[in-house]
């Protein structure tokens, strides 16, 4: 028998009714994979990686996407619209396609990691480059929505949330209880908010005995909730979360407050280091923003937070191959060695 996948597994916990149809890509039940060498580092109990990658079309967006895209078909839409930064298009474009629907999305012309056009182009989504920020161009979806039979699937969307709640749960079940500390990336602030929310209802139903601090890291160059105002240019390497007015700016806030959490900012040169550590010490490539989580667990305990007997979850939000233009940025050019034992021998030093 297939595994259950997202929406049978959460099906209680999901807007699912008799008329929602029931499919999947495979999304949701990722690894929580414990760490070999950043625990140490930080001195915490316990740490894991939510490695969300590993979801169908390489991000977190997935577990959302397959709910609003559940709920769309359900309520009879004609097509599905997004604004992105690229892997809410890409995920879009996967359940668009599986489920034969149109998908439009309107990303920042030449702001998006190339992989993630290429998904969106490979899966037939009609991808539209316009001149703006993502914040710009999610204005002009939801006008877009507002006028047309059409689905606007961005986070907004609360059944996006809903979906994306199931990664608290999966955490959960999987260690028995919440952590201590969840560290998560902030773009548009849908995912911290779906977290939050998944703990809060977990821990409603007592199926957890806690809750955790929710700990959220916004690139410096894109930090409005860190600022308290929009950014207007906002500006990070990490092109995933460059957005200068999150959709669920409140709803963060509330996440911060309520679990006694935080939100901070990283600097791109934190968040590059943090992803290199990442990838070298832990064997996970994730995305460049998905670094951020871990950029700011180590800016944290470098200033001092305490985590020694702490349960400690990372969420590695999507993957290192969603843009490796930035990690070979990042390595360099190599050098060219001559097709011969001796040389490849000398350059390595086991002469
Ligand atoms: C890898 O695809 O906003 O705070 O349009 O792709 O829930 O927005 C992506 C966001 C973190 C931030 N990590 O999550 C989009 C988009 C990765 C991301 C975020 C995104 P939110």
């Amino acid at each position: 028998m297939p595994r259950p996948r997202l929406l049978e597994r959460y099906r209680d916990l999901l807007p699912v009714t008799p008329h929602t149809p029931i499919f999947s890509l495979g999304e949701g039940d990722t690894p929580l994979v414990r760490s070999h060498r950043l625990e140490k580092e930080v001195g915490c109990g316990e740490l894991y990686f939510k490695t969300e990658g590993c979801n169908p079309t390489g991000s977190f967006k997935d577990r959302g996407m397959v709910v609003a895209v559940a709920k769309a078909l359900e309520a009879g839409t004609r097509a599905l619209v997004c604004a992105s930064t690229g892997n809410t298009s890409a995920s879009a474009a996967a359940y668009g396609a599986n489920r034969g629907v149109k998908v439009v999305v309107l990303v920042p012309r030449g702001n998006i990691a190339l992989a993630k056009l290429a998904q969106a182009l490979g899966m037939g989504a009609q991808v539209m480059p316009v001149e703006g920020n993502f914040d710009q161009a999610l204005e002009i979806v939801r006008a877009l929505a507002k006028r047309h039979p059409v689905t606007l699937v961005n986070s907004i969307n609360p059944h996006r949330i809903q979906g994306q709640m199931t990664a608290a749960y999966e955490v959960v079940d999987e260690l028995g209880d919440a952590p201590d500390y969840l560290f998560i990336p902030v773009g548009n602030a849908g995912n911290i908010t779906a977290y939050w929310r998944g703990f809060k209802e977990y821990h409603k139903r007592g199926q957890a005995k806690q809750t955790p601090k929710m700990m959220g890291f916004q690139a410096e160059g894109a930090a409005p909730i860190v600022q308290g105002h929009v950014v207007e240019n906002p500006q990070t390497v990490a092109s995933a979360i460059r957005i200068g007015n999150p959709a669920s700016w409140q709803a963060a806030l509330a996440a911060r407050d309520e679990s006694e959490g935080t939100i901070e900012a990283v600097s791109d040169q934190a968040i590059l280091e943090a992803h290199g550590l990442l990838g070298i010490w832990e064997g996970i490539f994730g995305e460049t923003a998905s670094a951020a989580s871990v950029a700011g667990l180590l800016k944290l305990v470098h200033a001092g937070l305490d985590l020694s007997g702490k349960r400690v979850v990372c969420v590695i939000t999507g993957s290192g191959l969603k843009d490796s233009e930035v990690t070979l940025d990042r390595t360099g050019e190599l050098p060219r060695y001559p097709l011969q034992v001796t040389a490849i021998e000398a350059a390595l030093g086991w002469a």
